[in-house]
């Protein structure tokens, strides 16, 4: 009797056991499976606007795991503008990659183009053979393949990866992506908003939708996150946020972002942080090819203001070099008649271009008007590389904030001038 109590206390404390092993793996598995999506950070994380940040999930050893799909996609530019385009998981830029500084990164990358890849981790040291140079490092990904790569982060900063094969087509088409790395210690780094902007440019001939990558010079949509004006989301941010916005550019052009109303500093490069001693106040910073750019400012002014590059024209879309030069010329009888006869047929106002943002000019399908967006005062001249940064008191949230309240007396507007000029001296 009493063997038998024994045997059944056994089986039962062998079952609670198993229970407890099973929960325990459950437990583990849960953890394991646990993604990205549902962890808390020590850093805040970044935004991204337009764009994504890749999910990912922790392995066994600690590593965090990365799956990145090449392939292409159909990506838009802005409403009414939608290219064929070369993606990282369907998205360009690719979803911003963000870990913190000492973690190992294992990515798995899958090729489903119809030619060889490899991926660049540029600004990362790391083994040469993980260095993502077709040919030189690796043999390059063929269709169909998955390769992985695994390296730990000896660095923290905003560093890119891009396409290493075949990279004049490739990049050309949209394969960039953020690989930003938190300090392991955020003090002193903390922010309360902090974005990542990817400088591009294309060439995409008007009436089309495949960009053309063996233009060199003669680009006619400029994007942040590929995406062009009205299509770029506003970075809103609440008065007396500490702001950082990180830039990359792996195009072929350089590009003189500038941002209105306030003053910032350079913090930090693709080679790592700049030191206090040698960061000076600036409102527009250039962004070369193979350059990431960090900057940092106090938002201690609110209003609309405009993030822009502050090259002519990259702050519009789909500029032609045929645009027959009219300033002066008085066309108004003869416009239409040549639009009836050459579709899309795009010519200088009289008085300049900016009659163009009013015109409900008809060009070719899937092209962008030069300049559209609206503002609380009329339509905005501008496209392309061009966004807001809205600046507000006493933000609950950061959705999109609506017009600027501008205080009472302090727009620029009409007035009688000599009204003015008599009031004036009568003080
Ligand atoms: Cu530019």
């Amino acid at each position: 009797m009493k063997g038998y109590f024994l045997k059944r206390f056994f089986s039962v404390l062998s079952v609670v056991a198993l229970g407890i092993i099973f929960y325990q793996s459950y437990a583990y598995s849960e953890q394991k499976a646990q993604d990205s999506s549902s962890m808390k950070f020590a850093y805040t994380p970044v935004i991204t606007p337009n764009g994504s940040t890749m999910p990912w999930t922790l392995d066994e050893d600690g590593a965090k795991v990365f799956r990145i799909t090449v392939g292409e996609c159909k990506h838009e530019i802005a409403p009414g503008m939608t290219i064929n385009a070369w993606c990282y998981n369907g998205q360009t830029p690719g979803p911003t990659i963000e870990a913190v500084e000492g973690d190992r990164l294992r990515i798995y990358v899958t090729n489903k183009l119809g030619e060889l890849t490899a991926i660049h981790w540029h600004g990362i040291y790391l083994p040469n053979g993980m260095d993502g140079v077709s040919g030189l490092t690796q043999k390059g990904i063929m269709p169909g393949e998955t390769f992985k790569y695994e390296f730990t982060l000896k660095q923290h900063g905003t560093y890119m990866y891009h396409s290493h094969g075949d990279e004049m087509t490739q990049m050309g088409l949209g394969t960039m992506g953020f690989l930003i790395v938190h300090p392991k210690n955020e003090s002193g780094h903390k922010v309360d908003r902090d974005f990542a902007i990817f400088l591009n440019e294309w060439f995409v001939e008007p009436g089309t939708s495949t960009p053309d990558p063996n233009v060199m010079t003669d680009f006619n949509i400029f994007t942040f996150n590929s995406r062009a004006y009205p299509g770029t989301s506003p970075l809103v941010v609440r008065t007396g946020d500490r702001v950082r916005i990180r830039f990359g550019n792996v195009g072929q052009e350089s590009h003189p972002i500038h941002i209105h109303g306030l003053s910032f500093k350079v913090v930090g490069t693709d080679g790592g942080d700049v030191p206090e001693s040698a960061q000076f106040p600036e409102t527009t910073v250039v962004i070369a090819p193979g350059q990431t750019r960090t900057i940092e400012f106090i938002a201690d002014a609110s209003g609309d203001w405009p993030v822009h590059c502050h090259r002519r024209h990259h702050p519009m879309n789909a500029m032609g070099h045929v645009v027959p030069n009219m300033i002066g010329v008085n066309q108004d009888d003869v416009k239409d008649n040549v639009r009836s006869l050459v579709p899309g047929y795009m010519a200088m106002g009289e008085h300049g271009m900016d009659e163009m943002t009013e015109m409900n000019m008809k060009g070719p399908e899937n092209t962008l008007p030069m300049m559209a967006g609206q503002g609380q005062f009329g339509p905005i001249g501008m496209g392309g590389m061009f966004t807001v940064l809205m600046v507000r008191d006493n933000l609950k949230d950061y959705d999109h904030p609506g017009d600027y309240p501008h205080p009472k007396g302090t727009v620029a507007e009409s007035v009688e001038i000599e009204k003015e000029m008599k009031e004036e001296r009568g003080k």
